[in-house]
């Protein structure tokens, strides 16, 4: 049995991989939800629906969310009405008191839908309102993933990392903004100053994954801070990963992350942004796979191979160095 933990990009691009090395069934993936986000009434899932679509084999391979072919005939009638009611685009944070009320799961991450500043695609969108509506009849998220996992015919078991609210706000030099602020509206181009987990404290995991948490753990090359860290700022999660072999794959190619802005986000959080800076992101961390140009040192087993992942054999590459690394540990 082993758990991996995702979030967007990184991960579900070596899950293409997985199955060369570690059987479906006995695979369980914890998604990270800190960057879930409530536009215009609706919940959305990114990282989720990202290996949901993937499971389904619907995925967008170039964009790495959404679905593939989808249209945007709603997205782009909102774009036209904004425009003709006179309110220019860009993310619309429902005022404070609002962000407290109604649906727990969207707290500090409640966006109007004026003028949608994500571009959410007309199938992708019907996921969002099925996936509200169950929540709103009473179903927790996990109830709602593993309907929504099992619908699109995902053979591994999908967990989101809570059923609490945990919400990514990252403070910039502009101000605080929720991820998806940070991250689409603004390019990822402010300065980071911190980030926050908001509700984190309160929050605990979701159904199945402190028991997924007791198998073996591989860490994708994800962003250590802002898909990983919301996990591990969740009560019990750190202490679960130290008691068990966790094996973390590098995000790092030299100083580049593979995807979005994790070099930068490890700076913030005054870690280096490079495979160097695992050890401080994960010091319960047992081995790592890193790049075969890397000549990072860790004082536990470091298994190396080409980590770059453009196919599904480069994704089984890395996925046989990471039983290489599990091997050298168990
Ligand atoms: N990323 C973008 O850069 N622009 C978008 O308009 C956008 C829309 C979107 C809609 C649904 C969804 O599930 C993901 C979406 N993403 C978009 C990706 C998302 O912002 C991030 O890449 C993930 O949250 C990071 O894992």
């Amino acid at each position: 049995m082993v758990t991996f933990l995702s979030g967007g990009t990184g991960t579900p691009k070596l899950l293409d991989g997985a199955a060369a090395a570690f059987s479906p069934d006995e695979t369980t993936v914890i998604a990270n939800t800190g960057d879930d986000i409530e536009l215009g009434g609706l919940f959305i899932c990114p990282d989720v629906d990202t290996l949901i679509f993937q499971g389904g084999g619907i995925l967008d391979r170039d964009r790495w969310w959404g679905i593939e072919g989808d249209t945007t005939r709603t997205h782009d009638a909102l774009q036209d009405i904004a425009g003709a009611v006179g309110l220019e685009g860009g993310p619309r944070y429902l005022p404070k008191e609002r962000q407290t009320e109604g649906r727990d799961l969207a707290r500090w991450r409640r966006f109007s839908g004026v003028a949608e500043f994500m571009e959410i695609g007309d199938r992708d969108r019907a996921v969002h309102v099925t996936r509200t509506s169950l929540l709103d009849d009473g179903h927790s998220l996990s109830e709602v993933t593993a309907k929504l996992a099992r619908g699109f015919g995902l053979q591994l078991d999908l967990l989101p990392m809570t059923n609490d609210p945990v919400s990514s706000l990252i403070h910039t030099s502009d101000g605080m903004m929720h991820f998806q602020e940070f991250w689409v509206a603004h390019g990822g181009e402010p300065t980071v100053r911190n980030v926050e987990f908001r509700g984190s404290s309160d929050a605990e995991p979701a159904p199945g994954v402190l028991d997924a948490l007791e198998e073996t753990v591989v860490i994708g090359p994800s962003n250590p801070v802002t898909s990983i860290g919301p996990m591990l700022s969740i009560p019990g999660f750190g202490a679960a990963l130290a008691d068990t072999t966790v094996v973390v794959v590098s995000p790092f190619l030299g100083a580049d992350a593979f995807s979005g802005p994790a070099g930068k986000l490890m700076e913030a959080v005054n870690a280096e942004p490079s495979s160097a800076g695992l050890a401080t992101a994960y010091p319960f961390a047992d081995a790592f796979v890193v790049d075969e140009s890397d000549d990072v040192s860790f004082d536990v087993p470091v298994e190396r191979t080409d980590i770059e992942i453009d196919e599904r054999r480069d994704a089984a590459r890395v996925c046989q160095a990471v039983t290489r690394a599990i091997d050298a540990v168990e």
